[in-house]
């Protein structure tokens, strides 16, 4: 089993994009991904989609084989760090991924249809003195070129909205969801709080290649996850604590939850 390390420090988020991603609930980064690595994750979703039975039972999964890289890229644990929870000690992240899944889609296909997460309780977006909680944060890494009005288009703002979303906005309407271009290797975070929408394809030169994971606090849970303890067996020490359970403090053991074992790993 090969452990695969990032070597790149964290890159801070900047105060343009605090500003964008309070004002609208998302932020995109351009071309983050080195080609090396790109040409890894596109082998591995159509492994995923084509042949699993090529890879090991442990690499089946979009954080596993070298989409665990993507978990704690550096491109997005200095947002992470600022939208979600700040590192708990050297060795364990503030944020836990919770979800994954991997997309191709076709021409013609498309993803989900408009809907929003948590727009009460502990997960809903809000600013706490001054620092961003995106509760329940949705990472897509985009891993072909993506033309307007493909991806993922989202309802800028409603993460944050005083009224209710009308009718005629829970169905994708290009006049109000703000869509994106970008290169391959680019990556969309956004709070799950925006109305968001998965618009069908359009572009008959390539599929759609994309992994989408989502990331919670260490104090909170929305997905249920079931992955293996072989999986996160694969990942380097502080990978792994972005894979555990969800408690903050032990009285009992005086422990601080800021550590991975098999016997603290997420449900
Ligand atoms: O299919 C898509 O592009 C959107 C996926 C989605 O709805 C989500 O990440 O919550």
């Amino acid at each position: 089993m090969t452990v695969i390390e990032s070597t790149a420090d964290p890159v801070a988020m900047t105060e343009e994009q605090k500003f964008l991603f309070d004002l609208k609930g998302w932020v995109l980064l351009p071309g983050v991904l080195e080609e090396g690595l790109l040409q890894q994750l596109r082998e591995h979703v159509l492994a995923l989609r084509n042949t699993p039975e090529s890879l090991a039972e442990y690499e089946r999964y979009s954080v596993a084989g070298p989409a665990q890289e993507l978990v704690d890229h550096p491109a997005i644990t200095g947002v992470l760090r600022d939208i979600l929870a700040p590192d708990q000690g050297d060795d364990a992240w503030g944020f836990r991924c919770e979800s994954s899944f991997a997309h191709v889609r076709k021409l013609g296909e498309a993803g989900s249809p408009p809907h929003c997460g948590p727009l009460d309780g502990a997960m809903a977006y809000r600013m706490i003195n001054g620092r961003i909680w995106s509760g329940l944060t949705r990472v897509v890494w985009e891993l072909n070129e993506v033309k307007k009005g493909g991806g993922t288009p989202i309802l800028s703002g409603s993460h944050k909205a005083s009224f209710p979303v009308p009718e005629r906005f829970r169905a994708f309407d290009p006049s109000v969801y703000e869509e994106y271009e970008c290169p391959p290797g680019s990556v969309l975070i956004f709070s799950e709080s925006c109305w968001h929408v998965g618009t069908e394809w359009k572009d008959a030169s390539q599929d759609r290649l994309a992994i989408f994971n989502c990331y919670c606090s260490y104090l909170a849970q929305w997905h249920k996850m079931n992955l293996p303890a072989e999986v996160v067996a694969a990942m380097p020490p502080k990978r792994q604590t972005a894979f555990r359970a969800v408690w903050g403090h032990d009285f009992h053991n005086k422990q601080h939850n800021d550590f991975y074992d098999e016997d603290n790993l997420a449900l």
